[in-house]
């Protein structure tokens, strides 16, 4: 068998393909030798990405030289005031060649630098003039895996764990270092290498098998990445302490001295995440202690070390029941949260999902966002595709994360969006940022889904500048990964932007959420979750659907917004649309502004739905010739899945309501009776 390394769907973004002819003629010969500092930890990273970057794109493997003002292309470490991650890049006409200088205070800004040089090299950017000064947004931006020691992957979509197997480290640890590479080319530098479920082989990441951790941290630690663990809250009951109480002087000795030994082991480590009392893991609950007091306590023992202590919110009750009107699921994290705000110790950080209830395909923004205003948080998105089609659907989800991000609290007046809260412009908080939950796995390709690729890529662009636009990261993906014919990257950047509201299309309607198969979450099943106990109910009998989450007679939940959305929210007639049934109780034949029913706009855009991904399907068959006959292939698979699927999602959701509603398809297309 071929060895899968070396197809281009393993290369994802850095394959690194020979320029196209118009930009060889810029480009072919300029960059005949390189100057990089020596001596640094992330000297040979940097050398080695020029050499490979350059060697591809240009045909030409730079020379090492060792005088800055000999060399074409220069990395520099300068003495000077700025962020140590970011970087300056100059090109200037020297004599007969360009020269590129890439300069930065710290060397992780240098290997930023290079990875950046070497895209606008592909973008056909770099020219006499042209300069480049970017640092990142902010200071934390993380990718969380959900991955077990014994190699399977919580929500995980794309084979097993590329970190673990059998309780053991993988024996390909190049993997972990391509990895690391890819992470690094797009910005990412703190890795959450284990689930947040943290079972019990998991608890001893922090002590028996510390070196597992050290030997991937090393590794990480060569693209400027920091390692993070994922810590079960009750580990000292695990190690033979009677008490896992935040406040119990012993378990809090216990921690300082674990904590201690494992910096240790592992200094690369950039600190612990925790989930607690969500789900039933272990928490400060148990002990009648808040969630600052049990972030307080590891975040004391990690103090020392300059590390991070990162606490979920994700704190709900998951024992409800169904009968019960009063408690509401989506008001959980900031019933929680927000009392608490200005609690928490400096290096605390707090990490909220997007939404209120777990990364629907369309939720509002968690009203934290704008609530907290004196406690560091972090945005966390969801870039396994757990509820959007994992990874057997396409659906893009750069186009929501952006509306999450654009999205305006009004926290400190207008502008106050949740994109200027995560990168600490709004509240002046030392640690913001962004982390998302990877949908990455041992398949050849990374993802699953070759074209999921464009999610992880587009996560790390936007937790390096949010302000990217979708379009442009689209663009820049595509080009990167499937080359320069612009009928590929116009085809396939139009599929990429418009899927996720295909997706919506064909699932769950006007934010109402779930609808889809327990446990798995696979698949229409307009009940799976409606009698369960995990809170998400969607109330749908014969007259109407939805909760209502107003102030004025419903469970309050829009009230924990600031005022003016407080207000949006409130009334049906105000309510952005696409969220009416996340926020109002409404009855099918309410009339929606496209002067539709409410029915008849589920019927409608579930029959759309299916139509976009025909069309969809057709737009990749018109590649066919255009893009790597493999990956032409595995798409063509995955979108041929996708249509059979869809087709159920409609059938199943517009039967489900055609039987309560008894109302009719005005057009009279097929709904099963
Ligand atoms: O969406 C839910 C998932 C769980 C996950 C949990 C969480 C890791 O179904 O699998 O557990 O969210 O975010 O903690």
């Amino acid at each position: 068998m071929r060895n899968y390394k070396n197809s281009r769907d393993y290369g994802c973004w850095l394959n690194y393909d020979l320029l196209p002819p118009a930009f060889l003629a810029k480009y072919e010969q300029q960059f005949p030798t390189m100057a990089v500092p020596r001596g640094m930890a992330l000297t040979q990273s940097i050398t080695a990405e020029l050499r490979r970057g350059l060697g591809g794109l240009v045909g030409q493997v730079p020379n090492l030289v060792e005088r800055e003002d000999e060399a074409a292309v220069a990395l520099r470490l300068e003495d000077a005031a700025g962020s140590p991650e970011g970087f300056k890049l100059t090109v200037r006409a020297g004599e007969g060649l360009l020269k590129v200088l890439i300069s930065s205070p710290g060397e992780q800004g240098l290997l930023y630098g290079t990875f950046a040089f070497l895209r606008a090299l592909q973008l056909g950017e770099v020219e006499p003039g042209w300069e480049l000064q970017e640092s990142p947004r902010s200071p934390l931006r993380l990718i969380n895996h959900w991955d077990n020691l014994d190699g399977s992957i919580e929500r995980g979509y794309a084979g097993q764990s590329i970190f673990f197997k059998d309780n053991h480290l993988v024996e390909d640890l190049d993997r972990v270092r391509d990895y690391a590479r890819l992470m690094a080319s797009i910005g990412i530098n703190g890795i959450a290498i284990n689930n947040v479920n943290v079972h019990r082989e998991e608890t001893h990441l922090i002590a028996a098998k510390a070196e597992m951790s050290r030997t991937i941290s090393c590794i990480f630690q060569d693209y400027g990445i920091r390692l993070f663990l994922s810590v079960n809250f009750a580990s000292p009951l695990e190690f033979g302490l009677d008490s896992a109480d935040p406040l119990d002087p012993q378990v809090q000795s216990w921690w300082k001295e674990r904590t201690r030994q494992l910096y240790a082991e592992v200094p690369n480590l950039g600190g612990f995440l925790v989930k607690a009392d969500s789900e039933n893991r272990p928490g400060p609950f148990t002990y009648g202690r808040t969630q600052a007091q049990g972030a307080n306590m590891l975040a004391e023992a990690l103090e020392p070390f300059g590390g991070v202590l990162i606490w979920r919110c994700f704190v709900y009750n998951c024992q409800q029941d169904w009968r019960d009107t009063t408690t509401d699921r989506a008001r959980a994290a900031y019933d929680h949260f927000k009392p608490l705000d200005g609690q928490f110790r400096d290096n605390v950080v707090l990490q909220i999902k997007n939404g209120p209830m777990d990364f629907q395909v369309r939720e509002p923004v968690s009203p934290l966002f704008g609530g907290l205003e004196r406690t560091n948080h972090l945005l966390e998105l969801q870039i396994t595709q757990e509820y959007t089609g994992q990874q057997r659907h396409l659906c893009y989800l750069v186009p929501q994360w952006k509306e999450i991000l654009e999205f305006d609290t009004y926290a400190r007046g207008p502008g106050s969006t949740v994109a200027r809260i995560v990168t600490g412009s709004v509240f002046p908080l030392r640690w913001t940022g962004l982390a998302a939950v990877t949908n990455v796995g041992s398949d050849p390709n990374w993802t699953g889904h070759t074209l999921a690729q464009a999610n992880l890529y587009g996560y790390g662009r936007l937790a390096w500048n949010p302000e990217l636009s979708a379009e442009d990261i689209t663009r820049e993906w595509a080009t990167l990964t499937l080359g320069h014919d612009g009928d590929v990257v116009d085809t396939v950047s139009q599929m990429l932007l418009g899927s996720w509201e295909t997706y919506e299309n064909y699932t769950v309607p006007l934010g109402i959420g779930w609808m889809c198969n327990p446990g798995h979450h696979y698949g229409p099943n307009p009940e799976g979750y409606e009698y369960s106990k995990w809170g998400t109910y969607h109330k749908a009998d014969h007259l109407a659907i939805g909760v209502d989450r107003s102030v004025q007679g419903g469970t309050g939940f829009a009230g924990q917004y600031h005022l003016e959305n407080a207000q949006m929210y409130e009334t049906v007639e105000t309510c952005p649309e696409e969220l009416l049934l996340f926020f109002h109780r409404i009855p099918y034949t309410h009339v929606l502004k496209s002067g539709k029913t409410l029915i008849q706009h589920i019927y409608d855009t579930h029959f759309l739905g299916v139509e976009q991904v025909e069309e969809m399907l057709a737009k990749w068959q018109g590649l066919a010739d255009k893009v790597d006959p493999e990956t032409f292939a595995h798409v063509l698979e995955r979108l041929q899945g996708q249509l059979v699927d869809a087709k159920e999602w409609r059938d199943v959701i517009n039967t489900f309501f055609y039987r309560l509603s008894h109302i009719p398809d005005a057009h009279n297309r097929k709904i099963y009776p």
